[in-house]
């Protein structure tokens, strides 16, 4: 037990409930629903930094992975409308949108032909053209081109819709997708998964049980997945807990997930403006539980374009071990949903320099978790130079 940890329960202030949480974190102990829920309603922040980091510590140590990887978005016309997205443009707007053909996106994957990415991640709109001929010719394309690429692409909302136009099961479907060179799959479209909100947010795309149903599918061909929870506009605390509990017994039953993407709202050019966005102070708190929660998922990553650069580092104490950095300004979702990094580019450079202030140890991974680089014994020539993205003011000694 750390000091910390000790420092819990020699507290006489904090409350029995979160006294008998934290032993059975301690001891390796799942929690229940319902304590999940306690620690939304009542856990101080200090109390879940604690825990949570100390669960990151005895999994990962100081460890911090990225990797390095780019996005290819075929099109952001879509036939959903869900209220959240701000990147999306209707059919009928769609000469506002993009809607690029097999040869335009191979010559953007051989863009990156000199560049050491190791994934790329493809995710768009829903669009009858994007069907099941065209996905499994653009993975075999990829895969003729560059064969060591991983292939992370579409999510069960662009599955479901494809199999079901192209009259196949999800079984088929998947299997053919994985025969044509699908190497993963992002944890996208999950949203939140109780039917209150999802009818709500994202009426009309597939629904939670199928969802779910497709990612057991690809688990069981032997393929890895993520998955993702929107946070912080609609829900409460209890379809949080709900949406990770589902989660968690899929989990139990295939262990194929490989992180938890805890995705916080945006709320800049869409249907839901007027709902505010979370505060730093709940991201924090919604990525500890998280770790807590979900103790059979390895890894919990923050995606940086969307949190910011110093959210990010400090989620590095509150359960994160694993940072989504893309290599270059790839992606549209979060600049169109007002999200701080507008062009959500950054060099390995900085991502590692960015990890090593908060004193944690980068590790360039591959997309299942395989070292590629350890950047600890590596040190860059301009290193005393780097100022940082927390901007403390500097604290006169005395
Ligand atoms: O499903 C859309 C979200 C997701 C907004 O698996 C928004 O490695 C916030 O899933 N505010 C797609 N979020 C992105 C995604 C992802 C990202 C990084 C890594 C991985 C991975 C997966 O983006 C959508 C939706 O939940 N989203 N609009 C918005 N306004
Ligand atoms: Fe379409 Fe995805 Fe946007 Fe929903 S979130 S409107 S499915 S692009």
């Amino acid at each position: 037990m750390t000091q910390q940890v000790s420092s819990l329960f020699s507290d006489n202030n904090l409350a029995v409930e979160l006294k008998d949480i934290a032993t059975k974190v301690l001891n390796n102990q799942r929690i229940t629903a319902p304590e999940g829920l306690y620690l939304f309603n009542n856990a101080p922040l200090g109390y879940l930094g604690i825990l949570a980091n100390y669960i990151r510590e005895q999994r990962h140590g100081s460890t911090t992975y990225f990797n390095r990887n780019f996005h290819l978005e075929p099109t952001n016309v879509c036939l959903y409308t869900c209220t959240f997205c701000s990147y999306s443009r209707l059919i009928k707007k769609r000469e506002e949108g993009w809607e690029y053909t097999l040869d335009e996106l191979l010559e953007m994957i051989k863009k990156y032909d000199d560049e050491p990415v190791t994934e790329v991640h493809i995710v768009g709109g829903v669009l009858p053209q994007y069907d099941l001929e065209f996905y499994t010719n653009l993975y075999k394309a990829i895969k003729k081109h560059r064969p060591e690429l991983h292939v992370k692409a579409l999510t069960p909302v662009e599955y479901h819709y494809i199999f079901k136009k192209a009259k196949v099961s999800y079984e088929e479907g998947m299997k053919q997708m994985v025969e044509a060179g699908l190497d993963s799959m992002p944890g996208g479209g999950a949203e939140i998964f109780h039917p209150e909100i999802r009818d709500k947010i994202a009426g009309g795309k597939c629904d939670a049980d199928q969802w779910l149903d497709i990612h057991r599918i690809l688990h069981q061909l032997g393929k890895r997945s993520n998955a993702t929870m929107l946070y912080g506009h609609i829900e409460n605390f209890q379809h949080r807990v709900d949406h990770m509990e589902r989660l968690r017994r899929l989990q139990d039953e295939t262990k194929g997930f490989q992180t938890f993407i805890p995705l916080k709202f945006r709320n800049k050019n869409n249907e839901m403006a007027h709902v505010p966005e979370s505060s730093v102070i709940e991201d924090l708190r919604n990525y500890a539980i998280s770790r807590i929660y979900l103790d059979n998922f390895d890894h919990i990553k923050a995606y940086w374009p969307m949190i910011g650069k110093a959210t990010a580092q400090m989620s590095l104490s509150f359960g994160v071990d694993d940072l989504d950095g893309t290599i270059d300004d790839t992606t549209k979702i979060y600049s169109m949903a007002g999200a701080e990094e507008k062009n959500p580019a950054m060099s390995t450079k900085d991502l590692v320099k960015m990890i090593k202030q908060v004193n944690r140890s980068p590790i360039e991974r591959d997309t299942l978790y395989n070292v590629v680089t350890d950047y600890n014994e590596v040190e860059f020539e301009d290193d005393n130079e780097f100022k940082g993205y927390l901007n403390l003011p500097v604290v006169q000694q005395k």
